[in-house]
């Protein structure tokens, strides 16, 4: 009879250990999928009766994950889903993949993470590993997770569990990079409980990248997203300020990227969408908050982002204009709503707040979007329109606001009256075209 860590680690390296993943959603399935495709026996755990219904009927909800890998698990008995949290108390390997949104407030909602943790917590058993995956601040796995897991449970961890923090880095609707082989980050809260996370995801993903401690991995996820938010701010303001000076912000990042060394390409738009770098660096900000520190480039980039969505009504308003057209009583389209191309997310997609922005000034607004039919989000209740074309030349203005790649933006071109594009869809870089305004 070995000791706790031995017994977890034998049965982590022969995959008899039995999974469960609390959240099966966009991180959540892809996991529970690669680990139950690498031999181990998964239950997801969800309050979503359709999603556990979904995945036990053998499908997936998921656009990165195909309902035939689902199917495939289910019927082999590899996967299995429950609403049931006292599942947890057969199983030897955790992963919580929670969201983490921002309140209304602006602050960080942790209340997931919190019910996830007194979820588990009574079920948590010796010779257990558990892995916080959603995003969050430094310190929430070691202030907020353990204290509740030791508490309810009388166990002690790196004795009697294991307990450690692996950012999920899953980018929707892309191909090349997957759960399995994106490098996959993992710290603990000693660094035995790094040892037992790394065993366990060492088991189905490529690459393991071991770091000190849960704080480290946690503060690594919100560099990634903090890096990304605050460049898009940056070109963001590039945009206004080529604005001013009359320059094509388009051509001039162009050039700047033939530069082969020591620089990123990023590009203007509407605002920042997306579930994770919006609200990501508002953790990180929140938590120095408390430690009396302003990190000042992360709100001035939140601030310049959030703004977009407003200087592209303006550009909208200044269209119109040109054409002697007020926005109140115009017919807008708006081309394209999900929070970036190709995908059919819509969460804090910036044509959200642009849609309010111009309803609120009397437009006439109608949407099209291949991905999102019909957009009942945020106090908006919404048809996509059927039939593009006739709607582009039926429209006072439209507005290019997400540039899924399935256009026909010639034709869009040709149609419309006048067209706000703020993705430089058309690729009018460094051109003049007397029907666009470009951002
Ligand atoms: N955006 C711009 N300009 C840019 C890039 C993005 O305006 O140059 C906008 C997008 O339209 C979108 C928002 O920012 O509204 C976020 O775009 P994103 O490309 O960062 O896409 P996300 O939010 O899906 O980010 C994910 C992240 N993945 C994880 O957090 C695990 C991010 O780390 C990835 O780098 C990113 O995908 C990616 O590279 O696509």
């Amino acid at each position: 009879m070995g000791t706790t860590k031995e017994n977890l680690h034998s049965k982590l390296s022969d995959r008899t250990a039995r999974v469960g993943i609390i959240g099966i959603g966009y991180v959540g399935l892809p996991l529970a999928v690669v680990f139950a495709e690498a031999g181990f026996d998964v239950v997801g755990v969800d309050p979503a009766e359709d999603k556990v219904a979904a995945i036990n009927r053998g499908e997936s909800y998921i656009l990165d994950v195909e309902t035939e890998r689902v199917r495939v698990l289910v019927d082999a008995g590899k996967l299995r889903a429950s609403t049931d949290y006292s599942v947890l108390a057969d199983v030897d390997a955790v992963s919580i993949c929670v969201p983490t949104p921002l309140r209304k407030t602006g602050d960080p909602d942790l209340s997931f993470i919190a019910a996830a943790a007194n979820d588990l917590a009574p079920n948590l058993r010796k010779g257990m590993v558990v892995v916080l995956e959603s995003s969050t601040y430094p310190g929430t796995t070691r202030e907020m997770i353990l204290p509740v897991l030791e508490s309810v449970s009388g166990l002690t961890v790196c004795e009697d569990f294991f307990l450690a923090f692996s950012p999920e880095r899953v980018d929707p609707g892309r191909t090349d990079w997957t759960t399995i082989n994106t490098p996959k980050v993992i710290g603990g809260i000693t660094p035995d409980c790094g040892e037992m996370a790394s065993a366990w995801y060492d088991q189905a993903l490529d690459t393991i990248v071991p770091v000190s401690t849960c704080e480290v991995a946690e503060m690594t996820k919100l560099l990634e997203n903090t890096f990304r938010m605050i460049n898009i701010g940056m070109v963001n303001e590039l945009a206004i300020m080529c604005d001013r000076l009359g320059i094509d912000v388009w051509e001039v990042i162009d050039a700047a990227a033939t530069k082969p060394f020591g620089f990123m390409k990023f590009t203007p738009g509407p605002g920042l969408g997306g579930h994770c770098i919006p609200i990501d660096p508002l953790y990180l900000s929140w938590k120095l908050k408390s430690l009396n520190y302003n990190a000042r480039f992360i709100e001035l980039a939140s601030e310049i982002n959030t703004n977009m969505p407003r200087y592209t009504v303006g550009k909208i308003q200044d269209a119109l204009n040109q054409h002697k057209k007020p926005i109140n009583g115009s017919r807008i389209l708006i081309v394209g709503v999900a929070y970036k191309p190709d995908i059919d997310d819509l969460r804090e997609s910036p044509a959200l707040d642009v849609i309010h922005l111009l309803k609120d000034k009397g437009a006439d607004v109608a949407y099209h979007d291949p991905f999102i039919p019909y957009l009942n989000h945020d106090n908006l209740d919404m048809d996509s329109v059927e039939d593009l074309l006739p709607e582009v030349n039926a429209a006072d203005c439209v507005a290019i606001i997400t540039n899924h790649s399935v256009y026909d933006y010639q034709a869009i071109l040709e149609n419309a009256q006048i067209l706000v594009d703020t993705r430089n869809a058309l690729g009018l870089t460094g051109q003049i075209h007397p029907k666009v305004v470009k951002l």
